[in-house]
């Protein structure tokens, strides 16, 4: 149990009653109410099978009256609440700690409308990303974030953890890209500032505050989703490195050869991508090398971005920094190299335990931490592999052992938030914080700004039952 395995003690909460579950069963249905212990079981564990609560409820709302309603109610009972999305996050906030009741979100994944002209999307928080993305590129648009949870993560949780992706670098973060949210706060209230408009200088910028609280401060219940254009060109190339300093260099070169088309920059070593062609299966297009770049374009005119992306090649190869690679615009072959990336994520799990780091660090520290934890921890690993978004400096760590075990977790924790703090750099640049690293935030955070984040969550839920023991930390 996660709160075994990490110490934690049950806040004072209610514990849920049979007349709890009849006045759920009256505002839902019966079937909208799981108690079944093995229905209720998956929502329990987390993706990364990391963390397990102890629920023994799950609710499935279909509208926001009913959210406001279950809040309101738990709210005077002081039930604690985790709301759940398409539980794919990698710290452990989707899931309860001890009997939260589950809210999810499911069930809440109406489209409302589409504006083709402005991009304007409007939907529930339990829409799927890839059905939105499937729905918006039939009306010429794309949503703005994609990645490899796609097939399963909803939108409502891609806002409350501000997820980044693959194309952050071109589209920006969430903060930009969605434009209005309807939330509902502890006591029930709704908050509407579902605006659907680019500009709205109208006091606070209230939206923000549900942007990365992950369901502590209010459960996102509608978003306004700005859509870019369906690039008419994509093109897609995949390299072989020799060495960190040289996909610097890439990099460099990339932004400046490739300008406003060039839409992703990802880098993964030889060890992820070996963990995805060893574990999974998966082919490598091309042959072994200590380093691999993804480069990818989107843009309006096929020839001008081919003619573009043949230029930066050709540079490339003869000043060496690419040592040998793919382009393609073909969409299956695309796939297959997006899915060898995509895949890293889910290749460790198949062998054993994944300690999974999510940092941001300035780019010429990018790599630094990889092969010293791999001297740290030595034969006990059986992968320590570095991925991630070279573009937005953020670098995934992934250290795969046989099965957990304290003794490892102790070199590696708190060690690599020291370092990440020496170097300015940021314990977590897109998963965030949830259950896996409240003790470890002041490593991102002062006091001061911690102090805020108590006031806020005091003012907006202040008997604590949103989303307990995630985010912030007991002590500050
Ligand atoms: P959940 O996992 O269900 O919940 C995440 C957090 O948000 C929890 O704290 C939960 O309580 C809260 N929450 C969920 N819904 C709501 C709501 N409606 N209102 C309030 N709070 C809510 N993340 C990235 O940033 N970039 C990546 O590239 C990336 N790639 C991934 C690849 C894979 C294979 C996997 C498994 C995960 C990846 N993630 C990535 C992490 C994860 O997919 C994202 O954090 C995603 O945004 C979570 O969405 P979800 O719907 O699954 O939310
Ligand atoms: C990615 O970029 C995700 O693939 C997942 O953010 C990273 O699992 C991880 O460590
Ligand atoms: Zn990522």
């Amino acid at each position: 149990l996660s709160s075994e395995k990490y110490n934690i003690k049950r806040k004072d909460f209610g514990t849920i009653k049979s007349s709890d579950v009849s006045y759920f069963k009256s505002i839902l249905n019966e079937g909208r109410v799981l108690t079944d212990e093995n229905d209720v079981m998956p929502y329990n564990i987390d993706w990364i099978k990391n963390c397990r609560g102890q629920s023994t409820v799950v609710l499935k709302p279909q509208n926001t009256e009913e959210v406001s309603a279950i809040l309101k109610y738990c709210n005077e009972k002081r039930l604690a609440v985790c709301p759940q999305g398409g539980n794919t996050g990698l710290v452990g906030g989707s899931v309860p700690v001890f009997d939260e009741i589950v809210l999810n979100f499911s069930l809440m994944n109406k489209i409302e409308s589409l504006d083709d002209v402005s991009g304007a999307l409007i939907c529930e928080a339990g829409c799927i990303l890839e059905n939105l993305d499937n729905y918006v590129r039939e009306r010429g648009l794309i949503m703005p974030l994609d990645l490899g949870a796609k097939g399963s993560c909803h939108i409502g949780g891609n806002a409350s953890t501000n997820a980044g992706g693959l194309r952050l670098l071109r589209y920006g973060n969430l903060h930009g890209s969605i434009l209005g949210i309807e939330a509902v706060k502890a006591d029930g209230t709704v908050i509407d500032c579902l605006r659907a408009l680019k500009k709205d200088n109208t006091g606070y910028h209230l939206k923000h505050l549900f942007i990365g609280s992950e369901g502590t401060l209010g459960f996102v219940t509608k978003v306004a989703v700005h859509c870019p254009v369906l690039p008419k060109a994509v093109n897609l190339g995949f390299f072989g490195v020799e060495n960190f300093e040289n996909i610097l260099k890439l990099y460099k070169s990339a932004k400046s050869s490739l300008g406003e088309i060039l839409s992703a920059f990802e880098m993964a070593d030889f060890d992820s991508i070996n963990s995805t062609v060893q574990n999974l299966n998966l082919p490598n297009p091309i042959a072994d090398y200590p380093f691999y770049v993804l480069v990818e374009t989107h843009g309006s005119d096929d020839a001008h971005d081919s003619e573009k992306l043949s230029r930066f090649l050709s540079k490339e190869m003869e000043s060496g920094l690419i040592v040998d690679g793919t382009v393609t615009s073909e969409p299956s072959k695309m796939q297959t190299i997006w899915n060898l990336r995509e895949s890293i994520a889910g290749a460790g799990l198949v062998v054993g335990y994944v300690f999974k780091y999510d940092v941001s660090i300035p780019l010429k520290n990018y790599y630094d931490l990889v092969p010293i934890l791999r001297k740290k921890v030595g034969d006990k690993a059986l992968i320590v592999c570095g991925y991630g978004h070279v573009g937005d400096g953020n670098i995934h760590i992934n250290v795969t052992v046989p099965k957990y075990s304290q003794e490892i977790a102790s070199v590696l924790e708190p060690y690599i938030f020291e370092e990440v703090s020496k170097l300015n750099g940021s314990i977590s640049a897109e998963h965030g914080i949830g259950f896996r690293k409240p003790k470890y935030i002041h490593y991102s955070k002062d006091k001061s700004a911690l102090q805020l984040m108590k006031d806020l969550k005091q003012l907006m839920d202040p008997n604590g039952i949103l989303n307990p023991y995630k985010v912030l930390p007991d002590t500050i």
